[in-house]
């Protein structure tokens, strides 16, 4: 299989990244984790990107807080896909990460998930690898499933507290 990268822009990004790296492992997804920073390490992250397709990459995760270009000078590097994760990490609340990860000029995409949503760029990941993997459809459909089931349960428990 493919590999997904996960770069961010600082070891403070860190904490915020591991729910994607806890939910790539639990799908056994080959990970490659790096810090690299579009403004303090530019040559770094440009040379991951361009030799990403090489590398046996099949998509990158960016996350970054403040004014957050990394999946967007990722972007520009690679044509393959970039998911953006604007990070909670200035007086802002994250909403200068959001606006710097998501608002790419025409040409240079970067699909943007919440701020904070490492998980769910994880995952959107997974999918992409699973339009060609049936074994990890079937992994993220049991994931649907399970999710589903802690629903229910919630609001099983939910009814019998108020006894309706
Ligand atoms: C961004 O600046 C990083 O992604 C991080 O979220 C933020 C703060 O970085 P540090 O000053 O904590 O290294 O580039």
């Amino acid at each position: 299989m493919k590999k997904v990268g996960v770069l961010m822009g600082s070891a403070s990004d860190l904490e915020l990244v591991e729910p994607a790296l806890d939910l790539l492992a639990q799908l056994a997804i080959p990970t490659e984790v790096h810090i690299y920073s579009a403004h303090r390490t530019p040559a770094e992250a440009m040379a991951f990107a361009q030799n990403a397709e090489a590398n046996g990459f099949a998509v990158l995760v960016a996350a970054a807080g403040k004014a957050a270009h990394l999946a967007g000078a990722l972007a520009a590097e690679t044509v393959l896909p970039v998911i953006g994760v604007p990070l909670k990490s200035s007086a802002l609340e994250g909403l200068d990460a959001l606006l710097s990860t998501v608002q790419m000029p025409r040409g240079m995409p970067v699909a943007t998930v919440a701020i904070d949503g490492a998980y769910n760029a994880a995952l959107l990941a997974a999918q992409i690898l699973a339009v060609e993997d049936a074994g990890l459809r079937e992994k993220l459909k049991e994931l649907r499933r399970e999710m589903a089931a802690a629903v229910l349960a919630q609001d099983k428990e939910l009814q019998q507290k108020r006894g309706q």
